[in-house]
């Protein structure tokens, strides 16, 4: 009896440490079980320490996820294999989730630090009342360029690309809206121009620009324009900023033809499945200081109103990534053209990259 007593008293104890052993590993590091919150972002987008002090100061586990374009982004969260929680698309894919149904209405009581954003980004065209989505960062589309490396030539728009002395000197971003509106505007036609004619012409236009192209690149064109590898580079504003904080010897121009102005946004995809932790997230980032951080960061414009008090103020005076309203007004915000013209643009780039080899 007495060794039945001792053998039961021995799986009495390994039991109990076996189930707290378990228990530890499933709340590993202080998370909750099952209570992750799984982000999906542009690449080079995120202070990865935010996100660890998020972990810490929710009990959340992030699983982080990285994109390269809207378009890529959309494909991913239109097969649903991964319930992505929080989003960063920008305005006109936001338009066009909300018109598939793919977002979830935000609940502002739970977004408090919502009153920091400039009413400037608010309320936009592309999101009315902000319903769906809340400003994360802004900017343009335009030239950074290496003075040194351009000789005599006057960089001050898009056509100046086309000069032959720049044979094998650009280096592009890898996006179909951003590459068609180069032909677009270079044509002094908009950025959301649905005319065959029109598309046609700039995308042959855009076929006479190959002996100038170098690559057309991802978030490598930063490195590649710092350290001098070509002398032009087409990119989205803060990629600038931060190309020029590397290299102070680099400046940009925003075309005088015209360009684009984006607006990255946060939304909650309709598939998510932590929906109290994505507005949480989405208020941490909000949070000046937090804005402020992950701003100095990755070096884009921030719509944080707060924020900005916290930052340099030589960087947030610098007109050219912070453009005044009466700048900004001049620029395009791309719309959301609808599947067919979407899929068009997109297949017209194809063909252009496809020219180029
Ligand atoms: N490396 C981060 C890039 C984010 C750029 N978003 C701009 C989108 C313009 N449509």
């Amino acid at each position: 009896m007495r060794k039945l007593i001792q053998a039961f008293s021995v799986i009495v104890i390994v039991s109990v440490l076996l189930m707290f052993w378990v228990s530890k590993l499933n709340s590993s590091e202080g998370y909750t079980s099952g209570n992750t919150l799984t982000v999906f972002n542009w690449g080079d987008y995120i202070d990865e320490e935010l996100i660890d002090k998020f972990e810490e100061e929710t009990g959340i586990k992030v699983i982080y996820e990285t994109f390269d374009s809207n378009e890529s982004m959309l494909t991913k969260i239109q097969q649903g294999g991964t319930s992505y929680d929080v989003a960063v698309p920008s305005e006109y894919m936001i338009e066009k989730m909300k018109s598939e149904d793919l977002l979830l209405p935000l609940d502002h009581s739970k977004l408090p630090n919502l009153k920091h954003i400039d009413p400037r980004f608010l309320d936009l065209s592309f999101d009315p009342g902000n319903q769906y989505s809340i400003p994360y960062f802004w900017g343009t589309v335009g030239i950074v360029y290496n003075p040194e490396l351009l000789g005599d030539i006057e960089l001050k728009g898009w056509n100046d690309l086309w000069n032959p002395a720049l044979k094998n000197e650009i280096l592009m971003v890898d996006g179909a809206r951003e590459v068609i509106g180069i032909g677009l505007n270079s044509l002094h036609y908009s950025l959301n121009d649905t005319n065959n004619d029109h598309l046609l012409e700039a995308k042959a236009k855009l076929d006479t620009l190959t002996p100038n192209l170098k690559a057309i690149v991802g978030d490598e064109i930063k490195l590649l324009m710092a350290n001098e590898e070509a002398a032009i580079g087409v990119v989205w504003s803060g990629d600038a900023a931060d190309i020029m904080w590397e290299n102070d010897k680099l400046d940009y121009v925003v075309p005088e033809e015209g360009s684009n102005l984006w607006f990255d946004n946060m939304v909650i995809p309709k598939t998510a499945k932590n929906i109290e932790g994505a507005h949480q997230f989405i208020n941490f980032m909000l949070d000046p200081e937090n804005a402020a951080q992950n701003t100095d960061y990755v070096s884009y414009s921030t719509p944080n109103q707060a924020a900005l008090q916290l930052l340099d103020e030589e960087v947030v005076n610098d007109e050219r990534f912070y453009p005044p309203e009466e700048l900004t007004e001049k620029l395009e915000v791309y719309e959301d053209l609808g599947k067919e013209m979407l899929a068009y643009y997109n297949e017209l780039y194809l063909k252009f990259k496809m020219h180029r080899n």
